[in-house]
């Protein structure tokens, strides 16, 4: 497994393999039936492009309201568990001496983008955050803790996991486009994005 340090996000290529892979698919099978993807607005009344749903305690959602975290999918349902499984990733990798109350789930069809932005809807910044990328690849742009200035760019593929956490935390990020039909993990093809966050 090689690691990779790319401006303080710890970048774990092929954490996890084939197997794990797609154990964890079939995990999150019966979460999409109970909480299904939706296309969310931004406050400014754009529809993104990714789709997304969650699991936790909390979920983080966004409408012409505004970002946050609220208990209840948009359809008025609880959300899921965050299977054991996932749980069990964040402690082994993480070591945090919390478990995290909110997996937000991100599907990327094709042409599926998401601009660079910072992660700050969270109580304590303290906490890290995890990913883990499942089914296409996504070419992943890092900048800086302000907006502007140079980025680096890295392709992150199934299996792979990155930490963001001390002063990376607040560092501006996003997904440039997939390469649609890259991987066989997903049946109808695309890129499921786990984001592991303790949000309260
Ligand atoms: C850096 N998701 O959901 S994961 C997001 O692939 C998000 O779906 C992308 O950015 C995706 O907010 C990128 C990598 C990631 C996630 C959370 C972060 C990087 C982060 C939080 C803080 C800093
Ligand atoms: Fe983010």
């Amino acid at each position: 497994m090689a690691r990779l340090l790319l401006r303080g996000f710890d970048i774990r290529k092929g954490y996890l393999d084939a197997v794990s892979q797609t154990r964890l698919v079939d995990l999150l099978r019966p979460i999409l039936k109970a909480a299904p993807l939706y296309r969310p607005f931004t406050p400014s009344g754009k529809e993104m492009s990714v789709r997304m749903t969650s699991a936790g305690a909390l979920g983080w959602v966004t409408d012409r309201a505004g970002y946050r975290y609220q208990d209840t999918h948009p359809k008025g349902m609880t959300w899921p568990a965050i299977p054991d499984d996932i749980l069990t990733i964040w402690q082994d990798v993480t070591g945090a001496e919390r478990q995290p109350d909110c997996c937000l789930i991100n599907y990327y069809g094709e042409g599926t983008k998401m601009g660079l932005h910072q992660d700050k809807d969270e109580a304590d910044f303290s906490w890290p955050v995890l990913s883990i990328s499942l089914g296409d690849d996504a070419l992943f742009r890092i900048g800086n803790t302000t907006r502007g200035g140079k980025t680096e760019s890295i392709w992150l593929s199934s299996g792979d996991v990155v930490i963001m956490g001390g002063p990376a935390r607040l560092t501006y990020h996003g997904i440039d486009r997939i390469r649609f039909g890259s991987s066989k993990l997903l049946p109808k093809g695309g890129r499921i994005n786990l984001t592991l966050r303790v949000a309260t």
